[in-house]
Order: structure tokens, then sequence, then C-alpha cells
């Protein structure tokens, strides 16, 4: 379905439309987030991991200037190698209509537009956040208030490691939306299970996050849910590395002085740099983990949608 501005893969509405479960993938993990070639293998194996715990994937991102809900295969390989593709949040959605550049979008834009087809549950990596310093650069992801707005069920390993964690759990506090630990109390650290904060609230199983999901939509309430989802623990970062390589990284971002949309990319890509791709396969481990739980949650609701 296309109505000009955004199209639905037929795939994704009948699923949709038949109740099935189904589950939302951002593309600005591949296309700004993993070097080539590894960004195609691993958005082709999140799909295989959604697919194999028996829910629809649904990778969103934006083709020629056209938000898509559920990117073929060569689709995913064309914005996966292209140099010119930008990163599109909420606010890019609709410039793609005159720019008509292929585009990566963030957990933002992804969970609008997957709010926005009937799709109930996304996996995604690390959330966006506040940025060390936001008290005077303002710096604050538009993944936060969108999150505030959206009705999904968002599975990630917790808040990307180079935000100031404790801002960014504040700043989810105020907008009301609810953080939940997945068989954990621990808020997880993204490259690492724990980030040193804790959750207000520990489920056990996805169907907890079912229930907690149906209660918010029988309140008419509009925020997401999110689910904090460890990356296993032997397959983190080695938590003593993780301090002094996110330091060495904002001194890095600071003497090159890059800015705005560019920070978050350069910051993970320093770090990946810098930790011998360590970084990089916490990065695809946790994320492989986020998929099979968002599909397991997924499952849940519609079981439980009766
Ligand atoms: N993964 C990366 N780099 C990124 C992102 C993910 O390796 O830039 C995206 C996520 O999609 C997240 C967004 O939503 O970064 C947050 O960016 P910003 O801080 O500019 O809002
Ligand atoms: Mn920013």
């Amino acid at each position: 379905m296309s109505t000009g501005f955004i199209t639905v893969a037929p795939e994704v509405i009948e699923a949709v439309n038949d109740g099935r479960p189904v589950v939302a993938l951002e593309s600005t993990i591949f296309t700004h987030g993993l070097p080539r070639p590894r960004n195609i293998e691993v958005a082709e194996e999140a799909e295989q991991i959604v697919r194999d715990a028996g829910a629809v994937p649904a990778t969103i991102g934006v083709v020629g200037g056209v938000p898509t809900v559920g990117l073929t295969k060569d689709q995913v390989v064309e914005l996966s190698n292209d140099d010119d593709v930008i990163k599109s949040s909420i606010r890019e959605l609709a410039i793609g209509a005159v720019n008509r550049k292929n585009a990566g979008t963030t957990i933002a834009a992804t969970s609008f537009l997957a709010h926005r087809s009937g799709i109930k549950v996304f996996a995604t990596g690390g959330l966006g956040g506040v940025h060390h310093g936001a008290e005077t650069n303002f710096d604050e992801s538009a993944d936060l208030l969108a999150l505030a707005q959206n009705p999904i069920v968002l599975v990630s390993s917790g808040a990307k490691a180079v935000l100031n964690i404790h801002a960014t759990l504040e700043r989810f506090e105020s907008l009301s939306v609810p953080i939940v630990g997945y068989q954990t109390n621990a808020y997880p650290g993204f490259y690492v299970a724990e980030s040193g904060f804790t959750v207000s609230h520990r489920i056990e199983s996805a169907a907890d996050a079912a229930t907690i999901y149906h209660a918010q939509r029988q309140m008419e309430l509009a925020t997401a849910l999110l689910v904090g989802n460890p990356v296993p623990v032997d397959e983190q970062l080695d938590p003593s590395l993780l301090d002094g390589v996110v330091e060495q990284a904002w001194a890095a971002l600071e003497e090159q002085g890059v800015k705005g949309q560019q920070v978050t990319p350069f910051l993970l890509e320093f770090i990946r740099q810098a930790t011998g791709d360590a970084s990089l396969n916490a990065n695809v481990a946790l994320y492989r983990n986020n998929a099979r739980v968002a599909a397991e949650i997924a499952v849940a609701l519609e079981a439980s949608n009766g």
C-alpha cells in the first residue's frame, strides 16, 4: 500500500490486519551504526531471528524519500551501500518528499512509522537520550519525546553508553515512559549488561510485557513501554574498558568539533575502532537478543488479544 508519501509492504499489512505478530526493526543501525559488509548481514539476520520466533519482520527506512515499512532485501542492500544515505528522525521524514534521498530511520522515526502502520513491537540496539553537556548544548535525542507519543513496546539494551544515563532516565520519568527490566533489576548498559542504574520494575516474561502493554492501551495512555533487555554477560564488552573509551570518544568529539546528528554515529564508530571491534561484537549480540525477545513479546501480545 502506498499513499505516495508512505509505503507499507503487503506482507506487513496482511499480518497487521489478521492480528498476527509483527516486529519493526530500524535502519539507522545498518546505515550509520555498523560497518560494511557486516551491516547487511546483521540486518538480514535480525529479520530471520524474528521469523524463526514466529513473527513477521518489518524493517523500516526511507527509500528515495519515501518512508517504507517492510523494506525488501534489495532495499536493505541499497540503503546499506549508499554513501549519501542520510539519518532521518521524525522531522526529516516529510522533507524526503522533496529531497528524494535514501535514509536510515532513527528510533524516533521508526517508532512513529511502526505505530502509524499498526505495528505494536519494535526491536533496536540502544536508545538515544540526553548527551553529556546537555545543560548547555541542549543535545537530547528526539527518541525521548517520540517514545512519549507512540504507544509501542520497544525492546532495547538500554540507552547508548555514550549518553548521560542518569539524565536520560530522569527525562523518561518526566515524560511518563515506563521502563521495565527483562529478567533483571538493572537498567542495561548497552555494550555491558548493567549501566549502574536500576529499573523501577522487573518483568519475567514476554507475557508480562504484553499485559502491561494492554493495560496502557486500556488506560488510553499514549506512551511506549520500554523493555530493557541486557546483552548476554558472556558477550558483553569488558566493563573495565568502557569508562575509559567513552571519555576518549568524547575528547575526540570535542577536538574535531562534531555536532548535531553526527554526534551519536561518531562516538560509536570511535569506540568500535578503539576497542578493536569488541564493541561491535557486543552491539551485534545484543541486537540479536533484542530481536528474539521482541518477537516473543509480539507473539504473546497477539495470543492475549483473544
Ligand atoms: N546506532 C548507531 N548510530 C546511530 C543510531 C543507532 O550506531 O546514530 C541512531 C539510533 O537510531 C537512535 C539515534 O535513534 O541514533 C539517536 O540519534 P540522536 O542522538 O542524533 O537522536
Ligand atoms: Mn542530537
